[in-house]
């Protein structure tokens, strides 16, 4: 079996506007250098070069509107870059505001632990899609976050991950956090399971057969069709290619309390 592996940033790239496009390919290892330029732009439709290794740990600052995680940022609306006690991050308005990212971040990665470190502000949409990372092409292959708000001004995670034509879907209202603090969410990705947590607590575990999507496009703030807009900030997100255990997660950039 020839199973892709090895970070693949790769997408029909935005410059500036969503509408003119040029093609961006970005190698994350130096096994890629492998590839042709053609191959990587077959890549597109098709997986096609092997690589081994198991790709590099990302980090993405939220700390500005220009470039974030090495990708131009495409804006939607007026997102805002506000100063927090723990650095600077990006806030949405929830009518309007996204950002897009020509790059899926777990691309090529078979396993996998994506986190995010968010604030939801009260009033908000009930549902919101606030991290979308989806493939290129039309298999709706896909990894999401989503909150869901409740009227005592609390909130859940629901976590999305489409693989094939399965669809996992992890509501966790049994779980409910008070609007306010910052949080911290991780999906992680084993050899059999699909798992999400908050701030290092498990929630929601399910068995998963997941296939490592391919190259593709990033949405924060808003899915990627521009619905279910979010409304509070984003500070950082980190993608790694394998399960982390909650004692590695970014623990250190959330807030004392939340720690
Ligand atoms: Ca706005
Ligand atoms: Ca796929």
């Amino acid at each position: 079996m020839v199973r892709p592996v090895g970070v693949i940033s790769l997408a029909v790239g935005f410059s500036g506007s969503r509408s003119n496009l040029s093609f961006t390919a970005t190698t994350g290892n130096q096994a890629m250098r492998c590839c042709h330029a053609v191959q990587i732009l077959l890549l597109l439709t098709s997986v096609g070069c092997t690589t081994s290794g198991g790709g590099d740990q990302a980090v993405w600052d939220f700390d500005n509107l220009d470039r974030i995680g090495g990708q131009p940022v495409v804006v939607l609306g007026d997102p805002k870059v506000i100063d927090t006690p723990e650095g600077k991050a990006i806030e949405f308005d929830g009518e309007d505001d996204g950002i897009f990212l020509s790059v899926h971040p777990l691309a090529g990665f078979e396993q996998f632990t994506a986190e995010v470190v968010f604030r939801p502000y009260a009033a908000g949409l009930d549902e919101q899609r606030f991290f979308h990372m989806e493939e290129a092409g039309e298999s709706l292959e896909r990894v999401m976050f989503e909150t869901r708000l409740t009227e005592d001004n609390l909130w859940y995670l629901d976590t999305f991950v489409r693989t094939g034509d399965d669809e996992h879907t992890q509501l966790a209202a049994d779980h409910k956090h008070p609007i306010g603090p910052w949080y911290h969410a991780a999906i992680v990705m084993d050899d059999s399971s699909f798992k999400h947590y908050v701030n290092g607590e498990l929630e929601m575990s399910t068995p998963i057969d997941f296939r490592a999507q391919d190259a593709g496009q990033t949405s924060v703030g808003v899915r990627q069709n521009e619905v279910y807009w979010f409304k509070g900030a984003v500070r950082v997100a980190r993608f790694t290619p394998r399960p982390l255990k909650p004692a590695e997660f970014l623990g250190s950039r959330l807030p004392e309390n939340q720690r």
